[in-house]
């Protein structure tokens, strides 16, 4: 039998699926068990069964999903439109259910149906279509957008593979390939009829004056939408990834002429766009395969876009007052030339007018300065891949010299680069950094003398990050304790975070929050132990540095620690140690060699550190396999210690910083990206900070042979390198390069900065043996987070870059 879902509307809180029961749920479960699944009870898998809840929470999104475009049409309302490589979204079906508050019906129903919710939230792979920080940036911001019921699309590719899977082997990374997609994804809707042509190649021609760019191939792009629902569910926009199709699907003459393989190649070829996603964070591919997926995104996204504007406006006068445009760093800068080509090319607006039209549409959000992130293509390239984009963008940096009397040596065409960083920046109304110290070294550094041009065109707006994924979701025993003491309020309104402020000094309370964090703790030692064998004492510091792999990131810093620490442990056994769990968690790019030397290191200092009975009771180290964002939601909120121990100037803003304030951890830190603001709100004496500035590393680097005089100035320092040095962990010739570095180059300062850290580390363990204190401090980082959510960083981009209004559904 078919059961109809009776879904009501709850008058007061606007919560349509609150009033569901576990019954209504169970019934309806097995209604897709059975409908969709095709499967008996008898029969089904856990598989099956995550199927038919995910339909089940699917059906209650698609209504507030089709209110809320229907809204915003009837309405005439501003969209905002997310152009990213990447969205690094992670699971989908916790995150809804806590979104369409059925949190206890669904336990409920799964109660009655015999299921573990557990096992089938663990059954659902993580979209991992991004890398690192950009792309779960792009995911908090979907989320914080329909929360605050802003009308908005995400664009980015429908990756086959996302970032690769890892795994160790002799303590070395290996890579195999991700494949979310082999198996149902019941989050999307293929919508056939928003498909596109995107070409490459080929010539341009002038046809009564006007540009015709014909282009000597073309895929089409076809759209996949997913609902990505906001807090209590009133509100959904549209993920839409594009995937990349041929053109035509087989070549017949091929086929017909025997040459079975070759006949198959259009659509070898076009898939390739959307096949995989680069695994380099912070470091620019140069690759053609990349400039094509970028242009894929854009093209797609801005056809798209366009049509939907002239379907219901047709005036272009109106473009900026409904549409904004935000790019997520440089990769989908070639947005700037493809919108004037289609304001000139197809709509025949002059040149001036689509200049002005376009950049008062588009904005560019900076990511980084690291000089090797900074995108580049050869003219040579960018002329044959995309010829007419290439004449669009001579004219604009042209336009650009002429108009703004900039001096020579800046614009976008040097030589035979073309440098998207300049083309972004020149085609955006407004360019943002992520953290405040972030926007002032993009207005000092990479883009100084264009800031002197357009004094006000960079602006700021710190990250965030969603509490509803990042908080209640992935800690519930925090999210009770907070719920029964201040109220659920903060989940839509983080600053009420601040009520707590009071309870530092309530010694019950701080007794539940260390309850809490216990719990959360000891779960995750269960976790390691059954991984890794690892023993983690509950009662240790949780020490957790988790993040891609990259020298600025520092973690050799970090493992170097880890070292001196044993060597002190081993001539004092019987010392006052408080015991600590260290544990890392990330990714190097597969090409980046320093970066996989570093997990080497880390996972043969583990070995012969946690096997060593003088000092095991002190010091365990665990490095699980394959970080991703579902690992995050169980790291996190068992942290006591957050690491964030960049080299200042080097990390734009970080996002995981944020989430382990929220979560109650202490930061050790250095005065790098949103580090900063933490700092300052959670208050000086709430933070564990150590190392050069900014401003004091750039001069320590530019001092020759700063790192020999550093290292021969720490005795812990030289202790850690000489233990490497003599084979301790592994083999000391697999080690030679990266000493070698260290010693005589340490481009990250790990050498200057290493006195430093291990001093804040010892401050860290006598705080942590004073129970009372540390809670009093974890407490004052939560109450003082609110500030990180990521509606306040939507709500400035609303206000001060987008122009955009929320929209109440009818
Ligand atoms: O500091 C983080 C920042 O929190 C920064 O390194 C990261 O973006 C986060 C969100 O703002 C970032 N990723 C990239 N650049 N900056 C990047 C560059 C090239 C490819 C992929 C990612």
């Amino acid at each position: 039998m078919i059961v109809p879902l009776r879904v009501r509307r709850n008058p007061e809180r606007l919560i349509v699926t609150q009033v569901l029961t576990a019954e209504d749920l169970r019934d309806q479960i097995l209604h897709h068990l059975t409908h969709t699944q095709g499967r008996g009870p008898e029969f089904a898998t856990v598989f099956d069964w995550r199927l038919a809840v995910s339909y089940t929470v699917r059906d209650l999104m698609v209504g507030p999903w089709v209110g809320a475009i229907r809204a915003a049409r009837d309405q005439g309302a501003k969209r905002v439109y997310y152009l990213s490589m990447e969205f690094l979204i992670g699971r989908i079906l916790g995150d809804a259910i806590v979104n369409l508050g059925l949190d206890q019906p669904m336990a409920g129903a799964l109660g009655l149906l015999g299921l573990d919710q557990q096992v089938i939230l663990d059954d659902e792979p993580d979209a991992a279509l991004g890398n690192g920080g950009l792309g779960r940036l792009a995911a908090c911001f979907m989320e914080s957008l329909s929360s605050l019921n802003c009308p908005a699309f995400g664009y980015g590719i429908r990756y086959e593979h996302g970032l690769f899977r890892q795994r160790f082997e002799g303590g070395q990374q290996v890579e195999t390939p991700e494949d979310w997609l082999n198996q149902p994804h019941p989050w999307e809707f293929v919508r056939i009829n928003y498909s596109y042509t995107v070409g490459f190649k080929g010539h341009v021609e002038t046809v009564d004056g006007r540009a015709v760019w014909r282009p000597g191939e073309s895929v089409i792009a076809r759209a996949y939408d997913t609902p990505v629902i906001g807090w209590e569910g009133t509100w959904a926009n549209s993920l839409r990834l594009w995937g990349a199709l041929p053109t035509t699907l087989l070549d017949l003459k091929r086929f017909n002429a025997g040459d079975h393989t070759a006949a198959a190649e259009p659509e070898a070829l076009a898939r390739t766009l959307s096949r995989v996603l680069y695994p380099d964070d912070t470091t620019d591919s140069g690759k053609e395969l990349r400039l094509k997926q970028e242009y894929f995104l854009t093209s797609a996204a801005l056809q798209d876009i366009m049509a939907r504007f002239m379907a219901e406006h047709g005036d272009l006068d109106l473009l900026p007052d409904k549409v904004a445009i935000q790019l997520n760093d440089t990769h989908p800068a070639i947005a700037g030339p493809e919108l004037m080509r289609l304001l000139m090319d197809d709509h025949g607006l002059p040149f001036e007018r689509a200049r002005d039209l376009a950049r008062a549409t588009l904005n560019y959000t900076n990511h980084t300065l690291l000089p090797e992130a900074l995108e580049r293509w050869s003219t040579w390239l960018m002329g044959r891949v995309l010829p007419r984009h290439m004449q669009i963008i001579q004219m604009i940096d042209d336009d650009h010299r002429k108009t703004s009397g900039r001096p020579a040596h800046i614009g976008i065409v040097h030589g035979d680069q073309v440098h998207m960083g300049e083309l972004a920046f020149i085609m955006a109304g407004r360019v943002n950094g992520v953290s405040a110290l972030h926007t002032e070294l993009v207005k000092d550094t990479v883009f100084a003398d264009l800031h002197r041009l357009h004094p006000d065109r960079i602006v700021n707006q710190t990250n965030g990050v969603t509490p509803r994924r990042w908080l209640r979701m992935a800690n519930p025993a925090l999210t009770g304790l907070l719920d029964d003491t201040i109220g659920t309020g903060w989940t839509r309104d983080l600053d009420q975070l601040n009520r707590l402020e009071p309870f530092a000094h309530d010694a019950a309370f701080l007794d539940q929050l260390r309850a809490a964090k216990r719990a959360n703790k000891v779960a995750l030692s269960d976790g390691l132990l059954a991984g890794l064998g690892v023993k983690a004492d509950p009662d240790a510091i949780f020490d957790v540095q988790v993040k891609r792999m990259h020298e600025y990131k520092r973690q050799l810093l970090n493992i170097l620690e880890a070292i001196a620490l044993w060597h002190r442990i081993h001539e004092a056994p019987n010392g006052n140690w408080t015991p600590r769990v260290k544990i890392f968690g990330g990714k190097a790019a597969p090409g980046y060699w320093l970066a996989k030397s570093v997990i080497h290191l880390i996972n043969d200092v583990a070995t012969a550190i946690n096997n060593d009975p003088v000092t095991s009771e002190f010091l365990q180290i665990a490095y699980p396999p394959n970080y991703n964002v579902s690992m995050a939601e169980d790291l996190i909120p068992a942290a006591d210690l957050s690491e964030q121990i960049s080299t200042a100037g080097k990390e734009a803003s970080g996002t995981g910083n944020m989430k382990f304030t929220m979560n109650g951890a202490l930061t050790i830190g250095t005065l790098d990206g949103a580090n900063v603001e933490i700092r300052e709100l959670v208050g000086p004496e709430n933070f564990f900070l150590f190392g050069l500035t900014a401003a004091e590393a750039a001069a320590e680097k530019a001092r020759p042979g700063h790192a020999r005089a550093a290292i021969e100035a720490s005795e812990n320092m030289k202790i850690a390198l000489q233990l490497i040095a003599e084979g301790r962990f592994g083999r000391a010739e697999s080690w030679y390069s990266l000493l070698d570095r260290t010693w005589n180059d340490d481009p990250f300062l790990v050498a200057s900065d290493f006195d430093s850290y291990f001093a804040a580390q010892r401050a860290v363990d006598r705080a942590y043996a004073d129970p009372a204190s540390w809670d009093r401090m974890a407490c004052l980082n939560i109450a003082r987070s609110g500030f990180f959510s990521s509606d306040r960083t939507i709500r400035g981009y609303m206000r001060d870059i987008w122009h955009a209004k929320p929209v109440t559904p009818a």
